[in-house]
Parts: structure tokens; C-alpha cells; sequence
């Protein structure tokens, strides 16, 4: 690991371009003379008092002057990183933080990897691997929602959560265990019981641990949706509602849209990918089949279809063919132009429907609703940021669970029992990075950007 050979790493930690003020961090155990020596200052001067600002001027190692700011300085194990920190405070100017960042490097700092400072704060103990990613998911934040999301993730309500569940967990290990010492007749009904509601309980709030998480790391992904259907079925102009812009042509011939065509919206805080295709038909027009044959190849990679029906026409026969072609990806048939007729009609048994009419804004508050509900979002928000990782890590922590239900079922095996209970302490134990994530650090720090 990178701690260990304690070297000191150096980046510009606000965004590139030009601004008002540009930080240049330091961290490591060299961060205090480096800056020190940023500032002119010989080796043996004194250390810089603890947090506290201090006005400075910075110059290259051959004493031109770069730039003047503020410096501060957080010794270990109080800053971010839990390393000694320093940070030079200077203007947003492009070439003056180059220039600190360079004369840091003759000074002995190393460039920073993304996502360094953070790996360093989670090895060092400052933070556990789910609020590590949580920095990165704010940063990365895209709504509000997102950012609120994440933020509590940081905060460690994700984390407790499962920190909570983990103790359970091992607690009951520990029953489990101290059974593996007496007989069945010494230990007596109530030792099974205890395991049992144990076991139970742990099950359940696994399994609302596990539909929280899936809906952050929902949240943090996004989704995507595709609007599919017959031509002139209105596809066009509900991708305009829903985007709240005029970003496709919309005319009266069929066939208008012929290219695949994205927008990105935000629905209660989700971004999604929203795309209109060509509508689906056998056409003769060499551009239009091409259109419709992209259209067919990116049905597959959406997380929900909207098939759109005219409401007007009713369901035609060419809609069935349509639906029947689609792919197994959950769906919601959208009766399209309801200020056309007085009531929406009959759909077909196996879809989920709603109506609207793109053109008067009719119905899109519950269709907004109901492509939440698919996207498996509830209205209530997100309690906290999560990822796939720690989704799957969950999941697995929950059928070891459930294994362990059985073999309690089965008696007799109560060694397997304790194994299984230990595998599931495991990945729940892998949400946090207590254990066995050295493989994981490179793939998850890589994301972030340089100077966080
Ligand atoms: N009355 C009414 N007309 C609508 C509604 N939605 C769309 N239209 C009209 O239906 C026609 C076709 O609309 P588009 O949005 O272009 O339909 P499309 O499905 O994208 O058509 P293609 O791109 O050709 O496949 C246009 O004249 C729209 O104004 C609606 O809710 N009510
Ligand atoms: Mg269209």
C-alpha cells in the first residue's frame, strides 16, 4: 500500500481551469517541509501552527515567486487523510498552481493517483470503504437527490446499518458456537429457539438493508428508458413532454423520427436516458429501416420500455406484434392521445398501462409515478447512496442467511450452520472494507479524481 512507504503525495484539489481561489494539497509525512520550503522557509524552521491560516507568499525552488495565499496545516492524525496535510491557498490561475505542483515535485512530493487522499483516509481509518465511495458519489452527484443521498452515505448511515446486522450477526455465531461444545440434550429447547428468532429477525433486516441499497445504488446509476411503439403513435412528442423541451421533430407523417435519440432528464432526482426510436414497421424507405433496425438492437440494453399505443385506434394488431418482439425487459404500455377519446381502452391482459396525452400534459404526473415505481424507486427518496457492489455483497450476506434458516431446519449440522453464518459476517463485512478488499481498493479509488 501506498501509506506504508510513506511517501508524500501532492495535487491541485479544485477543478482545472481558471477561478478564484486554487488549492494545491499535500499529504504525507514530508507535507509540512515541503510546504514550508514552498513558502521559502529553511528546513529547520519551526512547524507551522496546527489549522490555522496563515498569510504566505510561494516561490519555485530557485526563489522566483509563483503566487501568494493562505496556508494551512493539519498534523496527523486530524485531517483528511489522517496523515500530516498542508494546503497552499492560492488564485485560481491555471500555471501558478502547474508551478506549486512542480516545485513540490523537486521538493520530493509525488503526484497524487486519483482518488489517493481518499484511499489514504480510508487505510488510515479515517473513513470505512462504503463513506470512501460516498465522496466520490457526491462529487459525482448529478441531482440533488443524489448528492442528499450520498452525503448521508459519508455521514456513516449506510455504514451503522450494516455495522448493526454484523454484530447480530456475530452474536448469534457465538450461540451457534457455544452449541457446538454440548449436546442437544444439555443445551435444551430454548438454545434452538434463540437461534431460530435470531435467525429470523437477521433475515429480515438483511432483506430491508438489501432494498435500501438497491435503491441507492439505483439512484447513483441511473436508468434508462426507451420509447418504443407503432409510427405517429405520439413516441416523439412524449419524449418532448418528459424532457420539457422540444428535442425530437414531431409531425403528422408517420415515420419522422428515424435516428435514436437521447435526452438526458431527471425524474424525483434519478437522471435517466431517456430514448425515442423510429417507430416499428416494415418499411421499403433504405433510411427508415435502418432507423428501425437501430431502434430494435437498443431495446435490449433499456431498464424499462414504454410502449406507446394510440388511444384513438385502440389496440391494433400490429401493437400485439410489437410487444410480442420486445424484449423480457419490464414495460409499461402508455395509451397515448387520451384528449382524443373520453375513456382509455382495454389493455392487453399481461402489460401494465396508463394514459396520457403528450400534447395537453394529461396523465404524465402518474406516468412520471409509474416509471419510478418500474424503475423499482419508491417516492419516499433514498435513505442513503449505495453501489453495486455492496448490493451484491448484501445479497450474498442474505441467501447465506437463508442457508442457515435451512440448515437450522434440518438439525444436526450445526458446524455448517456456524460456517454459513460466518460466510455471511464475511460479506457483510466487505460493504465496509474491515476485510479482504485489497483487490477492490485499485478498481474503486481508480474513479475518483485526482486531489480527493
Ligand atoms: N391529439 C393528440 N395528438 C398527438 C398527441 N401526441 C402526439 N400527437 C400527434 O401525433 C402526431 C405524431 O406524433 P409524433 O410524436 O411525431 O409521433 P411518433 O410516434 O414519434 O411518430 P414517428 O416518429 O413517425 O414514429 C403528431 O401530429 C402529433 O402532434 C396527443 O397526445 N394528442
Ligand atoms: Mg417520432
Amino acid at each position: 500500500m501506498s501509506y506504508v512507504q510513506g511517501d508524500t503525495i501532492v495535487a491541485i484539489a479544485t477543478p482545472p481551469g481558471e477561478g478564484g481561489v486554487g488549492i494545491v494539497r499535500l499529504s504525507g509525512p514530508q507535507a509540512l517541509r515541503i510546504g514550508q520550503r514552498l513558502c521559502g522557509q529553511k528546513p529547520s524552521s519551526p512547524p507551522w501552527p496546527a489549522r490555522q491560516a496563515q498569510f504566505r507568499r510561494f516561490y519555485s525552488p530557485d526563489g522566483l515567486r509563483i503566487d501568494h495565499g493562505i496556508t494551512l496545516y493539519f498534523p496527523a492524525p486530524h485531517s483528511y487523510t489522517g496523515e500530516d496535510v498542508v494546503e497552499l491557498q492560492g488564485h485560481g490561475s491555471p500555471l501558478a498552481l502547474a508551478a506549486l505542483l512542480q516545485a513540490s515535485g523537486k521538493h520530493g512530493a509525488r503526484a497524487a493517483r486519483p482518488g489517493e487522499f481518499t484511499e489514504r483516509a480510508f487505510l488510515n481509518g479515517r473513513m470505512d470503504l462504503a463513506q470512501a465511495e460516498a465522496v466520490a458519489d457526491l462529487i459525482h452527484a448529478r441531482s440533488e437527490a443524489q448528492a442528499r443521498a450520498a452525503a448521508a452515505s459519508l455521514e456513516g448511515v449506510f455504514s451503522k446499518a450494516v455495522a448493526v446486522i454484523h454484530g447480530q450477526l456475530l452474536q448469534l455465531l457465538a450461540l451457534v458456537e457455544a452449541g457446538l461444545d454440548f449436546s442437544e440434550e444439555d443445551l435444551g429447547a430454548a438454545h434452538d429457539i434463540a437461534i431460530h428468532e435470531g435467525l429470523i429477525a437477521l433475515q429480515q433486516q438483511l432483506l430491508q438493508l438489501l432494498q435500501q441499497a438497491g435503491q441507492g445504488a439505483r439512484l447513483a446509476r441511473g436508468g434508462r428508458v426507451i420509447i418504443a411503439g407503432r409510427p405517429n403513435v405520439g413516441k416523439s412528442s412524449l419524449m418532448n413532454a418528459l424532457a420539457q423541451r422540444d428535442a425530437a421533430i414531431v409531425t403528422p407523417v408517420p415515420g419522422t423520427t428515424r435516428d435514436v435519440l437521447r435526452e438526458e432528464i431527471l425524474l424525483d432526482g434519478l437522471p435517466i436516458e431517456l430514448i425515442d426510436t423510429a417507430g416499428l414497421r416494415e418499411s421499403a424507405d433504405l433510411v427508415e429501416a435502418e432507423g428501425i433496425a437501430r431502434a430494435r438492437q437498443i431495446l435490449h440494453s433499456a431498464q424499462l420500455i414504454l410502449l406507446v399505443a394510440d388511444a384513438q385506434a385502440g389496440w391494433q394488431q400490429d401493437d400485439q406484434i410489437i410487444l410480442d418482439e420486445l424484449p423480457s425487459i419490464p414495460k409499461l404500455l402508455v395509451w397515448n392521445k387520451l384528449d382524443l377519446v373520453a375513456n382509455p381502452p382495454e389493455a392487453p391482459a399481461d402489460a401494465s398501462a396508463c394514459a396520457i396525452s403528450a400534447l395537453k400534459g394529461q396523465g404524465m404526473n402518474s406516468l412520471r409515478a409509474q416509471i419510478m415505481a418500474q424503475m423499482g424507486m419508491d417516492h419516499n427518496g433514498c435513505a442513503f447512496s449505495a453501489r453495486e457492489r455492496h448490493v451484491e455483497a448484501l445479497a450474498r450476506a442474505g441467501d447465506k442467511v437463508a442457508e442457515a434458516v435451512c440448515l437450522q431446519k434440518a438439525a444436526g449440522h450445526p458446524e455448517l450452520l456456524a460456517q454459513s453464518l460466518r460466510e455471511a459476517a464475511h460479506a457483510l463485512a466487505q460493504v465496509t472494507g474491515k476485510i479482504d478488499v485489497e483487490d477492490l481498493l485499485g478498481e474503486i479509488f481508480s474513479r475518483f479524481c485526482i486531489g480527493k
